[in-house]
């Protein structure tokens, strides 16, 4: 090629790429975005919308392959993938990090915080991150937190009222410690096992119930295997967009950025998103069928006294400095 043809060549190339990606520092990349529930989730809504921020921040040169339902394995396996560099991305829950970042184990404090407001601002806020770059070590890196929801719970053999109809009903929790003490303390037989296997475990009987938010009872049709659902709300779940350590400490600073300003805007998409479908979502669960109660204030309270028995291990897990900085911060938010 001559110069002339070969300048004509790059100026049509470059009149063509969109001005976002120019001047910018950003390479073909191939993003491998694992996650657990389906594509017609709230997660596998955001995630929809992370890829297509990410397309059109880098001019289409990065580009995520979102794979939901668990088909990269269940959290804990896609998290040792990323850690290995086998992936590059997933979001999935907080506490099936525990067992990595022990400083996790925060968000799982029954009762932490009343709302979403709340939520967001220990999240968002100093504490959310301090919590967060403890990944780093661990070989992941954590860019934002998204909404998973509050927890309630849903079985098969009774209407839960009281304490005590917790007796005996296998539950299936996360696999994580402070869930397993909790429902532990509260009576219940408590088997920890992977989301991805949660609802097969309902359908054979292996299990007589769980405990997720409104979304996820009704985006994983547990409503087609459970009867009764109990607004417990007992405790607020974060899920968190993780990215390999490995492969982002190969990125430039651009593509860094890009990624970052697509997992806030996620992330706020995200929230509305989930909180819009929970307002609606025990409608449609009464609607499937499903058998809904509310606990008395006596038998709420009396739960609440039980479970929260568990937050001196989790203090002492976390660690005495940050438990009361996060006391202290909560403190502050209820006084404002
Ligand atoms: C659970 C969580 C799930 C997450 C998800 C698969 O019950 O609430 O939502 O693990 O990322 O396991």
């Amino acid at each position: 090629m001559t110069l002339r043809r070969t300048l004509i060549a790059t100026l049509a190339l470059a009149a063509l790429a969109p001005l976002a990606a120019q001047a910018q520092d950003i390479k073909p990349r191939l993003i491998r975005f694992g996650y657990g529930l389906n594509e017609q989730s709230n997660q596998g809504r955001a995630v929809k919308l992370f890829a297509e921020e990410v397309e059109k921040a880098s001019g289409g040169k990065m580009k995520v392959r979102a794979v939901g339902a668990a088909a990269l394995g269940p959290d804990t396996q896609m998290q040792q993938a990323l850690i290995g560099g086998a992936q590059e991305m997933m979001v999935g829950s907080t506490a099936t990090l525990v067992g990595i970042t022990k400083e996790m184990a925060l968000w799982d404090t029954p009762f932490l915080v009343n709302n979403a407001k709340e939520a967001d601002a220990l999240l968002d806020g100093p504490i959310g991150s301090k919590v967060k770059d403890k990944l780093q070590d661990k070989g992941l890196v954590g860019l934002v937190y998204w909404e998973n929801g509050f927890r309630n719970l849903t079985n098969n053999k009774r209407a839960v009222a009281r304490l005590e109809d917790l007796d005996g009903i296998k539950l299936r929790v996360m696999q994580n410690n402070v869930f397993l003490e909790s429902f532990k303390t509260l009576g219940a037989n408590a088997v920890p096992l992977p989301f991805s296997e949660l609802f097969s475990a309902l359908e054979t009987k292996a299990v007589d119930g769980q405990e997720n938010p409104y979304n996820t009872i009704l985006s994983s049709k547990f409503y087609e295997v459970q009867k009764y659902l109990t607004v417990t709300n007992h405790v607020y779940s974060p899920w968190i967009v993780l990215v390999s350590k490995k492969w982002w400490d190969g990125l430039s600073k651009d593509e860094q950025k890009v990624l970052m300003d697509a997992a806030k805007k996620s992330r706020d998409f995200e929230r509305q998103d989930t909180r819009a479908e929970a307002a609606k979502a025990l409608d449609e669960l009464k609607a499937k069928g499903m058998q809904i109660n509310e606990l008395t204030p006596t038998e709420a309270a009396r739960m609440r006294d039980k479970l929260t028995r568990v937050n001196a291990s989790i203090a002492a897990n976390v660690g005495m400095d940050l438990w009361n900085e996060t006391q202290a911060a909560l403190a502050t938010l209820r006084s404002g």
